[in-house]
C-alpha cells in the first residue's frame, strides 16, 4: 500500500495505540508509517474510526522490517478494502448509469390480470416524478425510457410537454421504445406482417418514433417486436425475415448520423412457435442489415434457460455489436424480476465481461444500461431503488477483478487460480465503498432508508389510491 493521502485523520493518536494493540498480537515490532483513508472527509471518517464496527475502510500502511505482514494480509484481517481496490471502483461507480423504464412505475401485471398498487404512476408526469426520486436518492438514473404509445400517445405532439417534465424532475429523455405490438392491426405482427399496409403503418410509427428521439436529444431507438406466430406452417418463416429486415433498412435510413438503432431479441411471447427475432444471432444479422449505427440489445431475461448470457455478451463486444442492456432477472421464462434477485452471479459475469473487454482493448464500451423491469408485487420504487443498488453493487464487483493477473492465468490455463479472481471480487462486500462513494457526491449513505424518511411514498399514495383503486384489472 503506497498510496499515502493527505485526509488523514484527526485523532492519530487514538489511531496509533488502536492499531499497535492489533499489531502486538502478531508477536512482532512494526513501525506504523502512515495512515491512509478512503476518499475524502476525515473528519467523517475519524468519528468512524472511533466507531469500530463501522471502520471497514482503514488501511494501515506498514512498511520499514523485512518481514513485513503483507499489507493484503492484515487487510483480510481487519476486514478492509484496500485503498487502491476502493478507488476502483470509485472510479467505476463515476462512469456507471443506468436507465429507468417509465413502465416500471406503472401497474403492470402478468396475463391473468394486474396486481393494483395504490402508489403506482398513472400518467407521464407521475413517471417522471417517481423516476426523478430514484435518480435524487441513487445519483446514477438521470435518463427515462420512454414507451412512445404509452407515454406520448399523440406521438409528436407530446415533445413539448414531455421536454417540460424532464426539466421540472431533473431527467434526461433516454431511448424511446416503439410500440408495434399493442394495436389490433399487430395481431399478425408489424414489420413482419403478411399485410403491406400493416407493415407500412408499422414502419410510419417506428418513424414518428425517430422524430420524437430527435425533438427529445434522445440517441437510442430501442426496437423490440412481438411478431411471431403461434402454429407450424401459418406462416412463411423466409418471407416474414426479409419483411423484417427491409422495415429495418427503411428506418435506419431515416436516422441521424448520431441516432442509434437498438434492436432486441426474445425466443417467445407473446408468440409461442416462432419469434422473428428469436435470438442474438438474429438480431446480429439483422442489426449489421439495417446499417452502420444498428446493435444488438440484450434483454437478460430472453433467453432459453441456462443460456450462457455473458457468452453473447462477450461475442458481441469482441464484434462490436453490443448496444445495450435490459436488465431483469428470471427464474423461468421473462419473469421481469429484480436484478440480480435470482442470480446475481450472472449479472457480475456479464459486467466482468465488459470490464475485462474495455481493459484489454483500452476501450470504453459503448452500451446502453437500461432497466426493463415489472414489479407486480414488490413495491414499485422500493424495486427500482433496490435494483439500481444492486446494479451499482455488482458492477463495482466486477471492477475488482484484477485483469492482469486473470489474462495470465488464463494464458497458463491455471484453472482454479483463475476463477478464483471471480470468485474472490464477487465475495468482496462493496457496500461501505458505495455508501463512500455516495456521501462524496452528495447523496444519503443509504438511498432506500432516505427515499423511506422522505415521505414521497406516503404522500403519493395518498394522491393516487383512490383513483388507482377503481382501474380496471380483470385479465376477461
Ligand atoms: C418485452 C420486451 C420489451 C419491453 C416490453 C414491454 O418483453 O422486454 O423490451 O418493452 O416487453
Ligand atoms: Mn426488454
Ligand atoms: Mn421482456
Amino acid at each position: 500500500m503506497e498510496a499515502v493521502r493527505g485526509n488523514l485523520f484527526t485523532d492519530v493518536k487514538q489511531l496509533e495505540q488502536m492499531a499497535s494493540g492489533q499489531l502486538d498480537q502478531q508477536g512482532e515490532r512494526w513501525e506504523i508509517r502512515s495512515l491512509a483513508c478512503l476518499g475524502s472527509g476525515g473528519g467523517r471518517r475519524a468519528a468512524g474510526f472511533r466507531n469500530m464496527k463501522r471502520a471497514v475502510w482503514l488501511i494501515i500502511v506498514l512498511t520499514g522490517l523485512p518481514h513485513t505482514l503483507h499489507s493484503e494480509t492484515l487487510q483480510r484481517e481487519l476486514n478492509v478494502i484496500p485503498n487502491r481496490q476502493a478507488d476502483t471502483i470509485i472510479h467505476a461507480l463515476n462512469a456507471f448509469q443506468i436507465e429507468l423504464p417509465s413502465w416500471g412505475f406503472a401497474n403492470t401485471g402478468t396475463r391473468f390480470g394486474k396486481f393494483l398498487q395504490p402508489a403506482a404512476a398513472a400518467t407521464i408526469e407521475e413517471k417522471y416524478s417517481d423516476a426523478g426520486q430514484v435518480h435524487r436518492w441513487t445519483g446514477v438514473c438521470p435518463t427515462i425510457a420512454l414507451h412512445v404509445l404509452w407515454d406520448l400517445p399523440n406521438g409528436v405532439e407530446d415533445v413539448a410537454e414531455v421536454q417540460a417534465l424532464g426539466v421540472k424532475y431533473g431527467l434526461r429523455a433516454g431511448s424511446i421504445n416503439p410500440n408495434t405490438f399493442q394495436d389490433q392491426v399487430y395481431k399478425y405482427g408489424s414489420l413482419a406482417n403478411p399485410d403491406a399496409d400493416v407493415r407500412r403503418e408499422a414502419l410510419d410509427h417506428i418513424l414518428n418514433c425517430l422524430e420524437i428521439a430527435k425533438r427529445l436529444g434522445s440517441r437510442d431507438l430501442s426496437l423490440w417486436f412481438a411478431d411471431g406466430s403461434n402454429y407450424p406452417g401459418t406462416q412463411n418463416i423466409r418471407r416474414r425475415r426479409r419483411w423484417m429486415a427491409e422495415g429495418l433498412k427503411a428506418a435506419h435510413r431515416q436516422m441521424t448520423a448520431e441516432q442509434r438503432m437498438l434492436v432486441e431479441y426474445k425466443p417467445f411471447e407473446p408468440a409461442f412457435y416462432h419469434t422473428d427475432i428469436a435470438d442474438w444471432g438474429m438480431a446480429l444479422e439483422y442489426a449489421k442489415e439495417a446499417g452502420p449505427n444498428a446493435r444488438v440489445l440484450v434483454d437478460t431475461g430472453h433467453h432459453y434457460q441456462a443460456q450462457n448470457i455473458e457468452q453473447i455478451v462477450a461475442w458481441l463486444l469482441d464484434l462490436g455489436m453490443l448496444g445495450g442492456f435490459h436488465f431483469n432477472d428470471r427464474r423461468y421464462a421473462d419473469d421481469d424480476l429484480t436484478m440480480g434477485s435470482i442470480d446475481p452471479y450472472q449479472v457480475f459475469r456479464i459486467f466482468h465481461e465488459i470490464r475485462y473487454f474495455e481493459w484489454e482493448s483500452g476501450k470504453t464500451a459503448d452500451i446502453a444500461y437500461m432497466i426493463d423491469q415489472s414489479h407486480n408485487l414488490k413495491g414499485k420504487m422500493e424495486a427500482m431503488i433496490q435494483t439500481v443498488r444492486t446494479a451499482m453493487e455488482l458492477y463495482a464487483k466486477a471492477a475488482l477483478v484484477d485483469h492482469e493477473k486473470l489474462a495470465g492465468l488464463q494464458t497458463k490455463c491455471t484453472l482454479v487460480d483463475a476463477e478464483e479472481c471471480l470468485k474472490t471480487a464477487f465475495a468482496t462486500d462493496v457496500r461501505p465503498v458505495i455508501r463512500e462513494w455516495s456521501e462524496s457526491k452528495g447523496l444519503p449513505a443509504d438511498a432506500m432508508d432516505a427515499f423511506r424518511q422522505s415521505g414521497y411514498l406516503e404522500r403519493i399514495t395518498a394522491e393516487r389510491a383512490k383513483r388507482n383503486a377503481a382501474a380496471v384489472s380483470s385479465y376477461a
